[in-house]
């Protein structure tokens, strides 16, 4: 039995319903803070928190509560609340409950500027500038404690961008490559929030949620990193997308307006070296760039079609 935590967000819309084509619907309690889920569970809130596991009895939960990281720089105390504090509640409810596995999603944003640009290997110092990547960071290290003290199995992906058409993104600093494959669909000019050449890992969604239900499904004997494994997909700057879709729709038009989210682009890696997922437990991406962006335009292009469709 799984619970997942942060099921309205951008990751949890599309991990529940892969959860529960696997593992069977009843199986699976979807929970957040608000909104249209079986469960609403506030994760900073122990007395329920513990209450919720103590009745569903879950043998796994994947944690997706979380502030993201342009949102939690302008509410550092409710991001750090949720994003560790809650997680910890999580760690000890586990424990005292006897859940067997956690799944914490960790990120690119636990690196910092004096991490290798390039093909950043998961040994690379973990000296984050946010406090979404701060909080993450000491996640990885309580996940760790917890294998080593209670020897609970938490196991931890740092995920890049991910791009996805399933589901909106909320506050991330890679939103942007969400949002971009919409506004070319409704035909509306992109403004960019950052600057053209500002590469960073990307990962298809499909691959994302393929990737972490095949990670928390290996072996305990193939998962050699406590802290974590870097997630990888492929790097792309906003430039990058826009020469896909301009492949595909000669008219779309994009403007680079640099804000804070620039600035907190410019202080994570650019590529992921994600060997050691790939040695470990066979970690293999699927999609590109091309390939993304392609499935992207599709996707969305159907939906759109498909809604007005409805609506004639
Ligand atoms: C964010 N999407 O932008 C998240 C992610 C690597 C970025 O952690 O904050």
């Amino acid at each position: 039995r799984v619970l997942v935590t942060g099921c309205n967000g951008q990751i949890g819309q599309v991990l529940v319903p892969a959860l529960r084509a696997r593992y069977g619907a009843d199986n699976v309690l979807d929970s957040d803070l608000r909104g249209n889920v079986s469960a609403t569970l506030d994760v900073t809130d122990v007395a329920a928190l513990m209450a919720m596991i103590q009745k569903f009895q879950p043998t796994q939960i994947y944690h997706l509560a979380a502030v993201l990281s342009a949102t939690g720089e302008k509410d550092p105390v409710r991001a750090w609340q949720v994003n560790l504090n809650g997680y910890f509640n999580i760690l000890e409810a586990a424990v005292a409950c006897g859940v067997k596995q956690v799944f914490f999603p960790s990120t690119i944003a636990v690196y910092g500027p004096d991490a290798p640009r390039e093909a950043t290997p998961d040994s690379a110092p973990t000296r984050p500038t946010t406090i979404y990547g701060i909080a993450k960071a000491a996640g990885e290290n309580l996940a760790a404690w917890y294998r080593k003290k209670h020897d609970l199995d938490v196991r931890v992906l740092r995920y890049p961008g991910i791009i996805g058409w399933e589901s909106a993104p909320g506050g991330g600093t890679t939103d942007y490559a969400v949002e971009i494959f919409h506004a070319a669909v409704r035909g509306e000019a992109f403004k960019c929030p950052l600057g053209p050449d500002r590469a960073l890992p990307m990962l298809a969604m499909q691959d994302a949620i393929r990737g972490t239900i095949e990670f928390m499904e290996a072996a305990p004997e193939t998962i050699l990193q406590a802290s974590g494994y870097n997630l990888g997909g492929f790097s792309a700057a906003p430039a990058d997308f826009a020469g896909e879709i301009l492949r595909a729709n000669p008219d779309f038009r994009i403007e680079y307006a640099p804000d804070h989210r620039d600035a907190i682009a410019a202080s994570w890696p650019e590529g992921l070296d994600d060997t050691s997922a790939r040695r470990d437990w066979g970690w293999q991406p699927q999609y590109d760039l091309a390939t993304l962006s392609a499935a992207m335009l599709g996707h969305i292009s159907a939906s759109v079609a498909a809604s007005a469709a409805d609506a004639a």
